[in-house]
């Protein structure tokens, strides 16, 4: 890909700004940026080139992606995760076409490292000194993984205490320096941003637009398992930069003319910590951020999204919608995920099965409709929780009949009969 290909736009004000010298946010208005590209062109360029006898992943699409110089790319083979037909738990819930895209697969176990891989390849082009993002754990340890691989120093800020214990292991393996915040992941956010330039560091939280350039690579993977793009999309939302990217990823590919339809866009917060459903509700043009965030889903423990503009859009342009779910909702469909399906997700990603389930008691999803949830993190980045919801204390000096009931095999639904 050539410089014209493609540039970076302000989505306020519409300032543009040359690949070369792309801030973070718009130096004019502060708003975010949205990196653009010339799709009729790119619908040429694909029109003549054998891209799909490449492998499933993010550089399958490296017409859509801003590297220009792609001899030094940073990558772990991310990307071409899974899509699971559900049909166990479809058919408990009342849907014929439910689908999992499950993101879990990924080498870091998140989907953070479809935007890494382009992030950190951008980094390593304008020869960054080191790295850096604040974390509620996976872009910490994504980026922990994709720094080691480039040969770049890693800085990544926490909050103290509330990450999973998973991935705080990965970031501090990979040879991170691990800062732990006595604050929230919004104050540790706002710290990073304040000092990233004055140290010289390359940020990598998702306010820059080359994560979201990978990340959005999800979208154009459903559209070719499936065939097409789903009717639904639900996804869990928490600083707001995923559900941007897979809404900008439908678009492009319907620009390019690899699809022909946009699905809707459903986003799940927890109710602890859900601006993005609060001002969807209120049909608000703007968020009011919440103060002490509270979730047992850590990752999404965010009360200040970012991208919340770009989310609102995504959502009300798609005529899809905003749900909250509660801790009880997440860790029911964690369990009937892994036991329905053999899928183990971290709570955060169980925030979509959860939106499903009350979407659908509240018929805002048709039976027949095709349904993708992304799930977006391994469920082994969080054992605590897991363990906490699944443990079966028994006392000791209890009768064997009083044992009897926890023994008891739980039945299962043959695969056939669903
Ligand atoms: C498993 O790691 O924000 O709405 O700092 O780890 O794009 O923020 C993680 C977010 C969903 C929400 N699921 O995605 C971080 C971080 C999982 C996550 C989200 C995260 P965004």
């Amino acid at each position: 890909m050539t410089e014209e290909d493609f540039q970076a736009e302000c989505i306020g004000c519409g300032n543009k700004y040359s690949p070369d010298k792309t801030p973070y946010v718009c130096d004019v208005c502060g708003d975010l940026l949205e990196i653009k590209y010339d799709c009729r062109r790119i619908a040429d360029q694909l029109s003549k080139l054998g891209w799909t006898s490449r492998s499933l992943g993010v550089w399958r699409y490296s017409e859509l992606l801003p590297i220009q110089d792609s001899k030094e790319i940073v990558t772990l083979n991310e990307g071409g995760t899974s899509l699971y037909h559900c049909r166990k738990l479809g058919f408990k819930l009342g849907l014929k076409n439910l689908f999992v895209k499950n993101e879990g697969e990924n080498p870091t176990g998140s989907f953070k490292d479809r935007g890494m891989t382009v992030g950190v390849t951008e980094a390593l082009r304008i020869g960054a000194k080191a790295v850096t993002c604040a974390s509620t754990g996976n872009t910490a340890s994504s980026l922990a993984a994709y720094a080691a691989r480039a040969g770049i120093p890693c800085v990544v800020v926490i909050p103290s205490g509330k990450i999973a214990l998973g991935k705080l292991a990965q970031a501090m393996m990979y040879g991170a320096k691990v800062i732990s915040v006595r604050g929230n992941f919004d104050e540790a956010l706002e710290l990073v941003m304040e000092s990233c330039d004055q140290l010289g560091f390359y940020l990598l939280n998702s306010v820059n637009p080359y994560r979201i350039e990978g990340q959005k690579t999800a979208a154009f993977e459903i559209c070719e398992q499936l065939g097409s793009p789903p009717e639904t999309l639900i996804i869990p939302v928490g600083n707001a930069g995923n559900i941007s990217a897979y809404w900008k990823g439908f678009k492009e590919f319907l620009s390019v003319g690899l699809s022909k339809e946009l699905p809707r866009m459903i986003g799940i917060q927890a109710v602890g910590a859900s601006p993005i459903v609060n001002a969807f509700k209120r049909h608000s043009e703007a968020i009011e951020p919440v103060q002490s965030p509270e979730t047992v889903a850590t990752a999404i423990r965010i009360g200040h999204p970012i991208s919340w503009k770009k989310a609102l859009r995504a959502i009300r342009e798609s005529k899809g919608v905003a749900e909250s779910v509660t801790d009880a909702e997440i860790l029911y469909a964690q369990k009937l995920l892994a036991r329905d399906e053999g899928l183990f997700v971290e709570p955060a990603s169980a925030a979509s099965i959860a939106g499903l389930i009350r979407l659908k008691d509240q018929g805002e999803i048709d039976p027949n409709e095709t349904v993708v949830c992304v799930t977006t993190g391994h469920g082994l980045k969080d054992p605590e929780t897991a363990i906490k919801s699944c443990e079966e204390v028994v006392e000791i000096g209890r009768s064997v009949e009083e044992l009897a009931d926890s023994l008891k095999v739980p039945m299962k639904m043959p695969a056939t009969q669903a």
